[in-house]
This record gives C-alpha cells, structure tokens and sequence, in this order.
C-alpha cells in the first residue's frame, strides 16, 4: 500500500502510478498539456505540471517536480497548489506562450483548445516574453489537399509523433532542431504532400491545439451556395449521423440524421443525399468482383472504401496494390452517380451540379483530387468535402443549433433510401458484413438466415473468421483490422505469404469511421466515443426493413433503369477505377 498525502488528503496511490495520474484519479485537478492518458503519452514536456512536493516528516525543503512524470512514494506530501507551485505553472504556461502565434480569436481551436485552458487556470493575464517574429517565422505546411500543418500554434507535446509512430506506425513526424528552434516536422524535412503521411488525421484528434487541421472548405461551400446558377448536392456519410449530435450536446452516439437534412436543407442545399445509399451500390459491385476473383483464384482482395488505407498501400506497401478492389468507395460512387444518372432522371444539367461530402474523414479531402477520380468530360466526381467538425463551423456561421431544429427526412426518390447493410459502413466489418449478406444471397439465391453476422462484430484490432457461403464458393476466410498498426501486421503476413485470406477490410482509423480523423476533437481524450457510435449503427440497421444492398429499392431501379448490373459495361467505366504506386 502507497499513501501519500495531496493537498492534505491522505491517499493511496497504486504502484509506479505518477503523481499526476493518482491525483486525477482522486478527482484532484493538476494542470497538464503534453500528457495523454489515452494513449498512454506524458513525456514530461511542457512542465505545465509542476508541483512542491516534501517528504512527510519535511526533513528537506520541497522540491518543484512535474507531476506526470514523478512516481508517487510513500510518505510523499505533494502541494498542487502552494505559491511556489502556482508561480512555476504559471511560468510555465507564459514561456510556452512566447513563440505562440496569439491569433486565438480567429483559431478554429478558439474555446475548444487546451492550451487556452491551461492559461485560463494558471491565471496568465499578460506575457512578458511574447516574440511575434519568432511565432510568425515557424513553418506553416499547407501543401497537402487534405490538412494544415501550422507549427506557429504546436506546443510541442509531441502526442502527434506517439499516435502516427506508435498508434499508426507509420512514423512520417519527427522532432526537428534544438532549444528555442525545436519543432515538429516530417522525416528528411519533406512536406506532408510529399512525406509518408497518409493523411489519417489520428495526430489531429490529439493534438491540444490548432496545430494540426484540415484544410478549411467552409467558404468554398458557401459559395456554392449562394451561387444561383450552382445545384448543390450534399452527401453525409455513415458515421456522421452517430457523431455528430455531440457538437450541439445531444448523448454520445444519437443518431442524429433527422437534424442533419433539416440543417442542410436551412443552410439551403438543394438536393440532399445519403452515403449509405451509395454504400449499397458498392456492395453490389464488390460482392460481384470479389465472386469473380474467387473463381479466378485471385486471393485476397482487400476493400477499397477508405482513403487513408488507399494511401498507406500506395506510400507503404506498394506491391499489394493489385489485390485491392477496383469498386470506387461509396463517396466517390456517389458522385459519379449524382452527375449522371441523378441529372437524367430530374432533368439538370449536370455542369451546374457540385457534390459536397460531409465526412468523418480528413483523407476523403484528397481522395476527391485523385486524377482517376473524374468523370470522361473532366469533371470532378467529388467537388467539395468537409469534415464533420468543419460542418459544425459551417452551421454555426449560419446561426444553426442542431437542437433547435425539427428532425427531416429524405425526399430524393432517386439516391437516398438505404438498407441497414450500407448503414454498418461506418464500423470496423460493418463493410465485410454487408458484403457477405448479398454475397450469400448471389450464391444461394436466397437470403442469409442470421442477418447479422456475430462472428465479424468485435472491436481487436485484428479480427478473423471463416465465413460458409455455400454453394460453389463454400467458405470464405476473411480478416477485418482497424488502426493502421494491425493493418501493417497483417500486411506483412501476407507480404511472406504466412496468411490465408479470400477478403480483408481495411479501415485506417481505430474504431472505423465512427472515430475518423475528421471527427469532433475532445479535450484530453482519444477515442472514448467509438463504441457508443458503433452500437447505434447496429440499432439502425436492426431497425431497418431492408437489411441487405441488393433489397434497397433505389438500388434495384438504378441498376434497372441505368446500369443494368454490377460490372456491366457502364457500371465498368463509371464505379470502378485503378490503383498505382
Ligand atoms: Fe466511411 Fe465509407 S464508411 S469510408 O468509413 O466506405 O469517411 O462513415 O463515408 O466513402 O459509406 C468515412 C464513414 C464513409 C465511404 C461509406
Ligand atoms: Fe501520421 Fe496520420 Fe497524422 Fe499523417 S495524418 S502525420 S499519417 S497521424
């Protein structure tokens, strides 16, 4: 048994706990920035944590220690907030200010940043160091499409190096120079376009600050919207409907897509559409392709839907890019469908049509500037996407509350009906399930008995199952990973030919697109939400009448009316597309 005392309180500590975790554990605040509980991250930076701390028969004089990174011993009496523990927070705070760019008021972190936070409790009401040329001189990345890398606002905690080395593994931060010159940069002083960033926006949904962002498209889409000669088209994917409630502070993982219509139909979108359809088409298309490449004994295929796996395929393990599946993900099918087929049927012209995504996802940004990702006539299939948390800026520009509107539904006869197979995208094997419901029904000319498919739900990393199909098929061997640390563990297996697939979804985010990058960030806190999210996807699916793609009736008339079946011709030219290193 270790029992300190902290501020007073005698307490017990558990063993090589820090000063830090053990008071926070008693309900006791002690200001910190660098640390992160949740991944496991106090690399005793920012020194934000300091407090006095004395042994208890006080035979020497208290020492300033940084919290997070001194173990509690016994007998320990620590003072959080002692004079001398005040003035070394508060110095630290005002030093970490002095080359900090100090445009808080037009930050897109201003009242959600935690190095706001820190000043507000310290009390800093003014910096004697403050060095406007030296904030301003610090690098500013702008060249990928996708994130902004603004190093004028980085505190250095490095918690964006922990997640892309260790979470991700693919390691593209590094810290740069030394003393006052210390920053964060990408390995060999490349830009993100140019480095191994994939841009799954992991290091954004830790980062305490405005550091790290996506490219901000709010303008963009108002101008499109005040545009008379422009028909906007809005899609929102999967997943924002379960994460998005929580901006306006609606319970973790509401489902919120009543709100979502109502809220782009007062922005004034003209046609509002759901991902979750386009995710049906994908499943016609991929369980078709995959069924084909088995009979090929082509194995294995990998998904293709998310666009930060497309990049670490591409940047790290370029030689397995032939097994990923040509089907376009459902953002870009989208797209393309809302430019072809969508026009013809309602009589636009479909120059005047720009697509506008709202995604969980920073990687979609770039995914919508591939070169092969256009249309014959040079069109982009994709115009715009924003992130869920940009959409939360834009409704606020607008003066819009979630909670002040009254939920709509769809109205698109054409491109919004979903099943509850394109609703379970948003999760880790929510892809792999609904491909195996319409898979089992191509090949047995019947429906799957159990619907849902247990055996693929789960949240490790790495999942495996064998799934009977029947038929010619017979069984399939599948793996699901999320988080692109399990991915590149399953990628070398199949590098050394050590495993023993026929399908494998990949999702680069942990959790899938319920925790994307291009979520709501939290303060201090790193994926508490996932669950809650996922769990409400399978409630919407389980309420669904159309459980499998191939049942949803807007599906069944757009492969009737216009592409009459998966892989024919035009679904060819227009679903499905290449990959290259
Ligand atoms: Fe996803 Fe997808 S599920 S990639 O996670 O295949 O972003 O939600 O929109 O395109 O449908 C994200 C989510 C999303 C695509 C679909
Ligand atoms: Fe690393 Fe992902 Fe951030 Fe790129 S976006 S630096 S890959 S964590």
């Amino acid at each position: 048994l270790i029992l300190i005392s902290i501020d007073g309180q005698t307490l017990e500590a558990l063993p090589e706990e820090s000063i830090l975790a053990c008071a926070r554990r008693h309900g006791i605040y002690i200001p910190s920035l660098c640390e992160l509980n949740d991944i496991d991250h106090a690399p005793g930076t920012c020194r934000v944590c300091m407090v006095e701390v004395a042994s208890q028969d006080q035979a020497s004089a208290p020492l300033l220690a940084a919290a997070c990174v001194t173990p509690a011993r016994p007998g320990m009496a620590v003072n959080t907030h002692s004079r001398r523990a005040r003035e070394a927070q508060r110095l630290q705070v005002e030093l970490m200010l002095a080359d900090h760019n100090q445009d808080c008021a037009t930050c897109v972190r201003h009242g959600n940043c935690e190095l706001q936070d820190v000043a507000q409790f310290v009390g800093l009401h003014s910096n004697r160091f403050f060095d406007r040329s030296r904030a301003m001189g610090r690098t500013v990345d702008r060249s990928s499409p996708a994130m902004v890398r603004d190093m004028s606002k980085c505190v250095r905690c490095q918690r964006c190096i922990a997640i892309c080395r260790q979470g991700q593994t693919v390691d593209a931060l590094v810290v740069t120079g030394t003393g006052l010159d210390t920053a964060v940069g990408l390995h060999h002083g490349l830009s993100q376009a140019e480095s191994t960033c994939v841009t799954c926006g992991q290091c954004v949904l830790v980062c305490p600050t405005g550091a790290l962002g996506e490219r901000d498209e709010t303008d963009r889409v108002l101008d499109y919207l005040f545009d008379p000669e422009i028909v906007t088209v809005f899609q929102f994917a999967p997943a924002v409907r379960v994460g998005f409630g929580e901006e306006f502070g609606f319970p973790v993982g509401t489902n919120v897509e009543g709100q979502i219509i109502a809220a782009l139909r007062q922005l004034g979108a003209d046609i509002v559409l759901d991902t979750n359809f386009a995710a049906d088409v994908v499943i016609m298309e991929e369980s078709a392709e995959l069924l084909r490449r088995l009979g090929e004994r082509r194995r294995p295929t990998f998904t293709s839907c998310c666009p930060a796996w497309i990049n670490f395929a591409e940047r790290h393990y370029p030689d397995l890019l032939p097994l990923l599946s040509s089907t376009k993900s459902p953002q870009q099918c989208l797209g393309v469908i809302a430019k072809t087929y969508l026009p013809e049927r309602m009589g636009i012209d479909p120059a005047r049509i720009r697509v506008i995504s709202i995604m969980p996802c920073v990687a979609k940004k770039d995914e919508r500037t591939r070169p092969q990702l256009q249309l014959a006539n040079g069109m982009r299939e994709v115009d715009l996407v924003l992130t869920t948390r940009e959409f939360a800026r834009l409704l606020k520009r607008r003066g819009l509350d979630l909670r002040n509107l009254t939920p709509s539904t769809f109205d698109n006869p054409y491109m919004s009906a979903y099943s509850g197979a394109g609703a379970i995208f948003g999760t880790t094997g929510g892809v792999m399930e609904a491909a195996v419901r319409t898979m089992y029904r191509i090949v047995n000319g019947r429906e799957l008995e159990h619907t849902e498919v247990t055996p693929l739900r789960g949240f490790e990393g790495l999942r495996t199952a064998a799934v009977e199909v029947g038929g010619s098929v017979g069984t399939v061997k599948v793996a699901m990973a999320h988080g692109l640390g399990p991915t590149r563990e399953l990628c070398e297996r199949i590098r050394a030919g050590t495993a023993d697939f026929d399908f494998i979804e990949i999702m680069a985010c942990p959790g899938g697109c319920v925790d994307g990058g291009g979520n709501l960030r939290s303060k201090k806190a790193y994926r508490r939400n996932a669950l809650k999210r996922r769990d409400t996807l399978f409630a919407i699916d389980r309420a669904n009448g159309v459980r499998q793609s191939h049942n949803n009736p807007q599906v069944q008339a757009l492969y009737r009316d216009f592409l009459e079946q998966p892989f024919s011709e035009r679904a060819h030219q227009l679903l499905h597309t290449w990959y290259s290193d």
